[in-house]
């Protein structure tokens, strides 16, 4: 399909009640403009002469662990909002499958699941909130790539959701493959991997598009239903989520595609090992718990003590792997009390009876054949 060819009064129109491609008068959707996440990242927009890089070795000096003993609270990034990832549910908890990270770390660090600051951040502000100290950690569906680890200089503690790029399109433009977009406006969120992959894709299949940029979910959603773009690409995970939004969700179809790996973890800043260790293995024990078979069900049982050695080194009733942390014996169960293991956490926020439905997939453990694997606790 070529969209150059279809007049604006020939569209269809879609659930916002606008013509497609039509731009929303004064918005952000009227700049074409590119933005390039490293950039924008780099080029010292927020802090003068100062790059996140720098911001980073600078806010990493300190012992954050004791910071966050000192204040008493954990701040954690998360997104603006992504209901089913990281959103404040009905009475204003913030709730959701990134959340439970931030939470379980409070809760083997401090012992309090909801000694936690949540900081929203955008596809672009969340890195300097990361790197000038803002927040001690990031929990925010953040795909793990060389330059954020190498120059932004961000360690990724681990992947909590393997994920890649997907669109999704109004069911009533009747498409049924990405490559029938030559042409079309996009919307994407700017400071993202995204908007790179987008590039990437249309010019490895040599056919074009005009960039809508946004900088929030909830303006993506607003947009997109508006018309002002033709269609919306992120994670495939954020696609699902942001359609379960919708009042008629079955009226936008995903497209098969999926144009990148996207592989999404929580990340610290460099230079700060024990406290990196701290956060990796919190996430370790969430998915070793679904391995061992630990739940919220007989956690308290377990942590007597068993016959299997591992699950009493991760609860505490042997060994002294929490001492070795900088923490308490109980700091692992503490953490898997807050939301279960880790196929818990994944079945309350988005699987497949959540109205995000999705499906484990690869992240199934790797003993059913997925991706999700944890080092031994040894
Ligand atoms: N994984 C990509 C994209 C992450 C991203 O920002 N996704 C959007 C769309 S799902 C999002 O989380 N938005 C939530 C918000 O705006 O607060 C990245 O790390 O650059």
């Amino acid at each position: 399909m070529n969209w150059h060819t279809i007049g604006p009064t020939e569209r269809v129109t879609h659930a916002g009640g606008m013509k497609m491609g039509t731009n929303v008068p004064g918005s952000r959707c009227s700049t074409q403009r590119m933005y390039q996440e490293e950039v924008i990242m780099n080029k010292s927009v927020f802090f003068g002469a100062l790059t996140v890089a720098g911001l980073a070795a600078v806010a990493a000096s300190a012992g954050t662990l004791d910071d966050v003993k000192a204040r008493g609270k954990l701040n954690c990034g998360v997104s603006t909002g992504l209901v089913g990832f990281a959103a404040p549910d009905a009475s204003g908890r913030w709730a959701g499958f990134d959340v439970t990270i931030c939470r379980a770390v409070a809760a083997a660090v401090l012992g309090d699941q909801d000694a936690v600051e949540f900081v929203p951040t955008t596809g672009k502000t969340r890195f300097t909130a990361l790197a000038s100290g803002e927040v001690d950690l990031l929990a925010r569906n953040t795909t793990w790539t060389l330059s954020r680890d190498v120059d932004l200089k961000f360690t990724f503690i681990g992947v909590n959701y393997y994920d890649g790029q997907g669109f999704m399109a109004p069911k009533a433009l009747g498409i049924s493959s990405a490559k029938e977009l030559d042409g079309a406006t996009v919307c994407i969120q700017t400071g993202t991997t995204t908007e790179l992959n987008l590039a990437d894709f249309f010019r490895a299949n040599n056919i074009s598009y005009e960039p809508v940029p946004i900088e929030t979910n909830a303006e993506a959603q607003q947009q997109y239903l508006a018309g002002a773009c033709d269609v919306f690409t992120t994670d495939a995970s954020g696609l699902a989520a942001t359609r379960a939004a919708f009042e008629s969700p079955g009226d936008h179809v995903l497209l098969p595609e999926i144009i990148s790996k996207e592989p999404l973890g929580p990340l610290v800043r460099h230079g700060d090992n024990e406290w990196g260790d701290i956060v990796r293995w919190t996430l370790n024990a969430l998915i070793s718990a679904e391995e061992l078979g630990i739940t919220s069900a007989n956690l308290a049982e377990l942590s007597a003590g068993t016959n299997n050695p591992e699950v009493n080194r991760i609860l505490g009733s042997e060994g002294n792997m929490g001492e070795m942390l900088g923490l308490d014996a109980a700091w692992a169960a503490r953490a898997i009390a807050v939301g279960g293991n880790y196929a818990e956490v994944f079945e309350t926020n988005i699987g497949e009876n959540t109205p995000i439905g999705l499906s484990r997939g690869l992240n199934a453990l790797w003993t059913d054949g997925g991706l999700i694997y944890s080092p031994p606790f040894r």
